[in-house]
């Protein structure tokens, strides 16, 4: 997608911390990270939310999941996490290519909303 940003990111129009890439993700840090670790896991294939991963195959879509284990993995989360995406404008969604924010490093509230 011609003026999506994460697409940008994707062919390195913009610059990224890269953390993981594999053929269907490619996952980099947060701009404005909310928490020590802060990692945005999305599908190459641009789809602009949950909402159309229809539009993926169950192999792009399972690869996000499997590839936030690995970032996980790697990144030392052991104490555990946190994936959100937001589908939306009641979630607030700003960047409307699908991505899974992946948290954690520190002792998170129980609640959100
Ligand atoms: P959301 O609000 O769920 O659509 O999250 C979008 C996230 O994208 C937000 O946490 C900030 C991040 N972000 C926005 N622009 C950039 C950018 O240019 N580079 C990086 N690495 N992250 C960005």
């Amino acid at each position: 997608m011609e003026n999506c940003l994460f697409c940008k990111i994707l062919k390195g129009e913009i610059p990224s911390d890269k953390v993981y890439e594999d053929e269907n993700v490619l996952a980099f840090r947060d701009i404005a990270p909310q928490m020590p670790t802060h990692i945005l896991v999305i599908p190459k294939q641009h789809v602009s939310s949950l909402a159309e991963a229809d539009q993926l195959t169950d192999a792009q879509l399972a690869a996000c999941l499997r590839a936030i284990r690995e970032i996980a993995r790697k990144e030392n989360l052991a104490e555990g996490y946190r994936v959100i995406t937001n589908c939306g404008p009641h979630a607030c969604q700003s960047v409307p290519h699908l991505h899974f924010h992946l948290l954690g490093g520190s002792q998170m509230a129980e609640r959100m909303g």
